[in-house]
């Protein structure tokens, strides 16, 4: 059982990334049983919701011409568009009804900002804004950080990747995610990590 100086990151498991949903993940609501199980054996566990206003910049919509999946290029960097998702307040931000973990103490949301995404729980995408997540985990005492959820590529790597960046031990459970995989987005995202130092690792691993 993994002790009071790790949490457990429930990224995004959320009725827009699941089957169905407007970004589904391919067998996105897999998870569920699994970071149940997995978030029993934590005594700290933080949810996310991806929450963005409606008209959001990463979405595809906002950008006439554009479609979903085109990359483009913001002033913080590339940007791939996205069909519209977890609309604040709208069924598709809720988190997925199946998830079982009511002992968790936080619920953070990102990607409020109009005009920047954030996929990493910790850093929006320009870099430099802060979500409060490092603060609130170090007031904590906590030093260890396990990610899982939706998506792998996406908002669990970033979320992964910058914990590292901010200076947690960090492990990613690999059958506790599932990924969307576009444009050779998943097998970059392990690269990256792997060159940072995140572990890769399964649910029945976590010690
Ligand atoms: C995500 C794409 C857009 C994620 C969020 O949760 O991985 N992906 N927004
Ligand atoms: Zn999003």
């Amino acid at each position: 059982m993994p002790d009071a100086s790790a949490v457990l990151i429930v990224v995004d498991v959320q009725n827009s990334f699941m089957p169905g949903g407007s970004v589904a993940v391919p067998r996105g609501d897999e998870v569920v049983p699994v970071i149940n199980a997995l978030a029993k054996r934590f005594a700290n566990v933080v949810l996310t919701q991806d929450w963005h206003p409606a008209g959001h910049r990463s979405f595809a919509s906002s950008h006439p011409g554009r479609k979903p999946f085109d990359v483009i290029t913001l002033d913080y960097g590339e940007q791939i568009l996205w069909p519209d998702h977890c609309v604040q307040g709208t069924d598709g931000a809720r988190l997925y009804r199946d998830l079982e973990v009511a002992h968790a103490q936080l619920v953070l949301r990102k990607g409020d900002h109009p005009n920047v995404d954030s996929y990493s729980a910790f850093i929006e995408a320009d870099g430099k804004t802060t979500t409060g997540l490092r603060g609130y985990l170090r007031e904590r005492g906590i030093d260890k950080v396990y990610v899982c959820g939706l998506a792998t590529d996406f908002c669990v790597a970033w979320t992964a990747l910058d914990a590292r960046k901010v200076g947690f031990a960090a492990a990613v459970i690999d059958d506790a995610c599932r990924a969307i995989d576009t444009q050779g987005s998943l097998a970059a995202a392990w690269e990256r990590m792997e060159r940072a130092g995140v572990k890769g690792m399964q649910s029945g691993n976590v010690a």
